[in-house]
């Protein structure tokens, strides 16, 4: 294994939960429609057309580093490329989110999904090596969809609430969901792999809607792909992040997985999950993106109460509970990283 620069940084030490001189932060979709820059470079292109372009990936990731001092950046890429690049039917509709062409059904559907190859996606791989050389000491957050929230958007045809034929389809037939988890867990490792190889210094697996089961479910239907994809990373020796929202009844399931880090939204505090995790975890979040619209001195107390939450856990990133919301300032991100810094800058003893 290489030591990388990225090694000793911050956020890699939280992830491994070493002592940190400050709490590391980073914003999940600290990149995109928040800034106007963003909006400017994607004006003409299609979503899934800007992520195969690397040099436009590589600007788009460091965008938001420009303007927040964040210790880690987040390629810029989405859940459904790998599923393209194998060839699913699957687009990003502005406004919408990911769509497929067609439902998947039953077992046929399965020939959807063969084995992503790192000859699937050069760009990532081009990406990622230009990022790494390009951000120095600063690490770079790989990331895939988990193999629930994938399976949603191809069960459901899209964007969900409930996700009900999903349960539905976990529930009704056991066999076809273990063969689909199967196959969406192999395409995450694979994916995740390219991302590793090519200099990643961290992953996270964000199976963003896995909170609408209930823990039984999880511990029987998605628990044992979610853990093989974890352990197949763990050779490389990168922190391995897990987010999902609505899990704060999961999250003791969440540790069991393999996970390094358990990604916390903003319904736990940070202390309550710092008791439902096993022992050996770190936690990262949690502040309500929407407090990002609230006057200053309301974000600045709130992101107080986090880091002062946070200290019970064992290692603390701080993040949002979930993606910035497109309407947030990157002003108040702006000054609630050096707040984050600032207020949780340990004197040298
Ligand atoms: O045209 C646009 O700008 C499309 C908006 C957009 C962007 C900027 C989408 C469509 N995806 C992305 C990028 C993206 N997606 C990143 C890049 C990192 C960053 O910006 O900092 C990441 C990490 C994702 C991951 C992603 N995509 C998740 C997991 C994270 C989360 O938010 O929970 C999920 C669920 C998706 C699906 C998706 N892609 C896009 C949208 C609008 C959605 C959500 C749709 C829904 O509500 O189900």
């Amino acid at each position: 294994m290489v030591t990388q620069p990225t090694q000793s940084s911050p956020f890699i030490r939280a992830c491994r939960r070493e002592p940190v001189p400050r709490t590391p932060v980073w914003f999940m979709r600290q990149a995109g429609r928040s800034l106007p820059e963003y909006r400017r470079v994607r004006e003409g292109i299609p979503m899934l057309d800007s992520c195969a372009r690397p040099e436009l990936v590589t600007e788009i990731t460091l965008q938001p580093l420009r303007r927040y001092d964040v210790d880690a950046a987040i390629l810029f890429s989405d859940i459904v490329v790998p599923l393209r690049a194998v060839g699913v039917d699957v687009d990003i509709k502005p406004g919408v989110g990911p769509v497929v062409g067609r439902r998947f059904r039953d077992a046929s559907d399965l020939s959807w999904l063969r084995p992503l190859e790192p000859a699937d996606v050069p760009y990532i791989t081009e990406a990622v090596r230009s990022l790494v050389s390009e951000l120095g000491e600063r690490p770079l957050i790989g990331f895939a969809g988990g193999p629930f929230t994938l399976a949603s958007y191809l069960i459901e045809g899209g964007p969900s609430k409930n996700h009900d034929r999903t349960r539905a389809l976990m529930y009704g037939d056991p066999t076809l969901w273990h063969r689909l988890m199967g196959a969406l867990a192999g395409i995450a490792i694979s994916f995740l792999q390219v991302q590793i190889a090519a200099g990643a210094s961290a992953v996270q697996l964000f199976d963003s809607w896995v909170g609408v089961v209930s823990p039984e479910d999880y511990r029987r239907a998605i628990l044992p792909h979610t853990s093989r994809i974890f352990a197949a990373l763990a050779p490389a020796g990168v922190p391995r992040i897990h987010f999902g929202v609505g899990t704060g009844e999961l999250l003791g399931l969440l540790g069991e997985t393999g996970a390094d880090v358990v990604g916390v939204d903003w319904r736990i505090p940070l202390d309550e999950a710092a008791r439902r995790v096993p022992p050996g975890k770190a936690l990262q979040g949690n502040l309500d993106p929407a407090v990002l619209l609230a006057p200053w001195d309301v974000v600045e107390s709130r992101a107080r109460e986090v880091l002062s939450r946070g200290r019970a856990a064992e290692g603390h990133v701080f993040n949002l509970g979930h993606g910035v919301l497109p309407e947030t300032s990157p002003d108040t991100l702006a000054r609630l990283a050096d707040l984050v810094h600032d207020a949780s800058a340990r004197t040298p003893a």
